[in-house]
């Protein structure tokens, strides 16, 4: 009985020990990997930390000596004021610092930007080195103002508060950032058309697009349900707004989008045409076929070529940015061939509805090309011409699996937004299926996956209003932030991985998502 005890005891021993082992290095890894998180959200693609503790002062200070930009707008200043706000959150700190070593104090955040223009623009250098070797000072440094904004978002991501002892702390110091986009076209789509969206809750969705350093604005500004925007040249245009309330000055989008640039992100403005354009009638009915077929926009009348030209006149004075989008999707030609002047017109140029399109869509390329814009238009335009686009046309994907890949093996530039994956308004699909888009699926040869400048989730508008336009963009436009931000080879395979690091990001905006906007 003993001997047969003893055995089982070492029997036991023998199972047992590995077991006991197995858990003991588990338990260690484990609580490494706990000792080490790193809370931030996207990624960086340099990253190293140590273990140290350091709590910010009361005059912690900005300080931009040494650098070449002057920020004479402020840009960097009200950025740092901005991402103090964030971190203090509503908190009410311990300023007595009374138990705190003066040895671990962090003064300040010493800013170097190496140029000294801060014009914002497609390919604009966004990279930063962000350090914090210990105590004193932070330190941010940049080629570019666009850089440090994003380098100030990852410090702020660095820094929380400390309930104890009711300091804002850093910890995990030393810390080595060096992080640079995968991407230069990181965008998120708003519509403004399905539902207006007041100008402070624009302001809230640039705001929280900074969080996640998502860099473009793709502002779908009009469509068959509402013509929102003034244009001063054509002032009827704004007749078929929703109500005399429901409106966009000119003056508005002028401070949209220098809100949006003192941020790092661009406005893409789009007018979709010709499908799309109902609304335009309103004011004008002769750009309709007919009262009871209003589109697509009457391709026959010249005058319908004119208010194009007249719009992207008038957005050259306030879209700055090196793209306008053209839309061109979802191109139901019926109402041209049903239509007796129309028909008639069509005859006389001997063109069929789709050659009509083709015509359309071409001619409208060349005004925005008159204009000095590069062109984004949907899809369907390559599907249908793509031989015959201009060489400026970058091909934005929504509705067919490899369009990326068809397109930049036909040279042109493309963004990608797989409707199953990055449509926004689609509620049901998951975060982690959103972090699961590849933008470089099936592209391997370098200099095609270069044509592929980014991507784009989107947030249309028809069940999405100023209400809940937040609650449907996050947290999953931050999954598609990630994948377009952070290198191929440091995104997770596995989204799961990363369920926490993300939970802890979304918490982090969502509370400051209160009415800051204005
Ligand atoms: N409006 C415009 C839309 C859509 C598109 N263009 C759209 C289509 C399908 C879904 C969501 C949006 N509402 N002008 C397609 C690019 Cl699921």
């Amino acid at each position: 009985m003993q001997s047969y005890f003893r055995n089982f005891v070492s029997d036991m021993e023998k199972t047992l020990l590995p077991i006991c082992l197995f858990l003991c290095i588990e338990v260690c890894l484990v609580s490494a990997v706990f000792l080490q998180k790193v809370n931030v959200w996207p990624m960086p693609n340099y990253l190293s930390n140590g273990d140290k503790t350091l709590y910010m002062g009361n005059d912690f200070e900005l300080e931009t000596a040494g650098s070449k930009f002057a920020d004479a707008s402020g840009i960097l200043k009200d950025g740092f004021l901005r991402v103090m706000d964030i971190v203090k959150l509503d908190h009410v700190i311990d300023d007595s610092h009374s138990t705190l070593n003066e040895s671990a104090l962090l003064k300040g955040l010493k800013v170097v930007i190496q140029s000294p223009n801060n014009e914002l623009q497609y390919g604009v250098d966004e990279s930063y080195k962000l350090t914090v070797p210990g105590p004193g000072y932070a330190h941010i440094e940049a080629p570019t103002v666009y850089g440090a904004l994003h380098g100030l978002q990852t410090f702020s991501q660095l820094c929380h508060f400390n309930f104890k002892t009711r300091v804002i702390e850093v910890n995990l110091v030393p810390w080595t950032i060096i992080d640079m986009p995968r991407f230069p076209y990181r965008g998120l789509l708003i519509d403004t058309a399905r539902h207006y969206l007041p100008l402070p809750v624009i302001k809230n969705v640039i705001d929280s697009m900074t969080y996640a350093k998502l860099n473009v604005l793709h502002w779908h500004i009009v469509d068959t349900q509402s013509f929102p925007l003034e244009i001063p040249s054509y002032p009827k245009l704004w007749k078929g707004a929703y109500s005399a309330s429901e409106r966009y000055t000119f003056a508005d989008a002028a401070e949209i989008v220098s809100y949006a640039e003192r941020r790092g992100v661009n406005v893409l403005a789009e007018i979709d045409v010709p499908g799309h354009a109902a609304s335009w009638g309103f004011g004008y009915p002769s750009l309709w076929p007919s009262a009871n077929c209003t589109q697509p926009l009457d391709v026959s009348n010249e005058f319908t070529f004119k208010v194009i030209d007249g719009i992207l006149s008038e957005f050259k004075k306030i879209f700055k940015f090196r793209f306008v989008h053209l839309g061109g999707d979802e191109v139901d030609t019926g109402c041209w061939e049903s239509t007796p002047h129309v028909q008639r017109w069509l005859a006389e140029h001997k063109m069929n509805g789709s050659e009509a399109y083709e015509y359309f869509v071409l001619k409208a390329q060349k005004i925005a090309l008159s204009h000095g814009y590069e062109i984004v238009n949907w899809e369907e335009t390559f599907n249908n011409f793509g031989d015959k686009l201009s060489p400026k046309t970058v091909v934005q994907n929504w509705l067919e699996i490899g369009v990326a890949e068809r397109a930049v093996a036909a040279g042109f530039r493309c963004i990608v937004s797989n409707q199953d994956k990055w449509y926004l308004n689609y509620v049901h699909s998951t975060w982690d299926q959103v972090y699961s888009n590849e933008p470089l699926t099936n592209i391997t040869n370098p200099k095609l996956q270069a044509l592929v400048i980014g991507g784009e989730v989107c947030s249309w508008g028809e069940f999405i209003d100023g209400s809940d336009i937040q609650q449907t963009i996050w947290p999953r436009a931050a999954a598609a932030a990630e994948r377009l931000w952070t290198s191929y080879d440091k995104l997770a395979k596995d989204p799961r991985q990363v369920t926490e690091r993300l939970a802890h990001f979304s918490s982090e905006p969502k509370s400051i998502l209160k009415e800051k906007g204005s």
